[in-house]
């Protein structure tokens, strides 16, 4: 018994410094883990609904990225009216395509299946 002891707070106080420590570093992942909010938006949508783009029109700063899904059963496309490079594959049901503006200016763009559906991107400077 005059040996158990010993080893017993021993290890005791193994365990205690253990959880303290613990503890401690889960606090502090807490304190560091609030994001700071400068990543702002960078990210927008577009839903495809009934046969239209909502929003239609939509003003993004350059370098930032849409991503458009279709949730009609008929599919769709993203096709610029003037800019080839803007030009998504048939997006069936559920599909998404994003694309990011890295030039500024206006992207006026319809479906390639339905000329009544009509969108617009404004890409600022
Ligand atoms: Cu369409």
């Amino acid at each position: 018994m005059r040996v158990i002891y010993p080893i017993l707070i021993i290890v005791i106080a193994i365990l205690l410094f253990g959880a303290v420590y613990y503890i401690y570093s889960n606090n502090s992942l807490v304190d560091q883990a609030p994001p700071t909010g400068a990543s702002g938006n960078s990210q927008y949508n577009v839903e495809i609904k009934e046969s239209s783009f909502n929003p239609s029109e939509i003003t993004i700063n350059k370098g930032e990225t849409i991503t458009w899904t279709n949730y009609d059963s008929a599919p769709h496309t993203i096709t610029s009216d003037s800019n080839k490079a803007l030009d998504s594959p048939t997006l069936n049901q559920g599909e998404t395509f994003s694309y990011t503006f890295e030039t500024s200016g206006n992207y006026n763009y319809h479906c390639s299946f339905h000329s009544s559906m009509k969108g617009k991107i404004i890409v600022r400077e």
